[in-house]
Order: C-alpha cells, then sequence, then structure tokens
C-alpha cells in the first residue's frame, strides 16, 4: 500500500525536524560552547543523524508530494523532483558526511568534530539553496 502523500511529508518533516533538534545539541556543545561539552551526548546526537541520513529518505518524495495542500505544507521546489540526479548527489554527499561526523564524534576531538560538522552544514545547505522555498 503507497503511503498517503500528506504523510510521506510528515514523515520527511519529522526527519527534518528530529535531525535539526541533534544537530543544534551539537551546535551548542561544540561549536558555540553554549552547553558544556559531553562526548556520550555528542555522540548519541550523531548517531541520531547518521542513522536517520541513512534512512531511505528519499523514499517519502512520492509523486504529489511536491506540494501536498499547498506551499503551506511543503517547500520542497517542484525542480527536486525533475533534478534526480543532481538531487541524488547532494543527497549522497550529505549521508557521508553525517557519516563521518558519526565516526568523529566517537574520537572525542572536539576541534575535529566542530570542522566535520561545519562541513555537514555545507552539505544541508547545498539542499536548502537550489531545492527549498524560502519562506
Ligand atoms: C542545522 C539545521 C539546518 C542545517 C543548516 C546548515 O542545524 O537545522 O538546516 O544545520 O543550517 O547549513
Amino acid at each position: 500500500a503507497q503511503m498517503k502523500p500528506e504523510d510521506a511529508i510528515k514523515n520527511r518533516q519529522s526527519g527534518y525536524t528530529f535531525m535539526a533538534w541533534n544537530m543544534g545539541k551539537i551546535k551548542a556543545q561544540v561549536v558555540d560552547g553554549t552547553t558544556p561539552y559531553n562526548k556520550d551526548q555528542v555522540i548519541a546526537a550523531a548517531n541520531v543523524i547518521a542513522a536517520t541520513a541513512n534512512s531511505g529518505m528519499g523514499a517519502l518524495y512520492l509523486p504529489g508530494t511536491d506540494k501536498g495542500k499547498g506551499w503551506k505544507d511543503t517547500r520542497v521546489k517542484a525542480e527536486f523532483f525533475k533534478e534526480q540526479e543532481e538531487v541524488g548527489k547532494i543527497a549522497k554527499n550529505f549521508i557521508e558526511q553525517a557519516n563521518t561526523l558519526q565516526k568523529v564524534a566517537m574520537t572525542g576531538d572536539q576541534a575535529a568534530i566542530k570542522a566535520q560538522f561545519g562541513e555537514m552544514g555545507k552539505a544541508c545547505k547545498a539542499c536548502h539553496d537550489k531545492y527549498r522555498v524560502e519562506e
């Protein structure tokens, strides 16, 4: 049974929201220093991001999920569905960067985690710049 378009949209948005919350934890601990660094918490956050990135979210971009009930329901541009090759490259890079962050998190090297977090952020931004409707 095919998922309803609105459920696919909800699922993918949940994935991005949960990743963003976990990115925020890493940012606070290793980039901004507003929260004390806790190795286990950063590993846990990196694990969530990597697991979500590897979960096959591409399957949630079903036909009919380009507009939902209107732009208020999804911010993905129509081009995303037409540029499969470019989207695939961006997604693959994001997955690689998330997997690398997970490995680096386990070392506990805060400078290296910060650098890799930045690299992963660039991968997030690559998709936003091309395919996210700005509010
Ligand atoms: C985050 C978040 C994003 C990315 C992006 C990186 O924490 O919510 O969408 O990082 O800002 O450029």
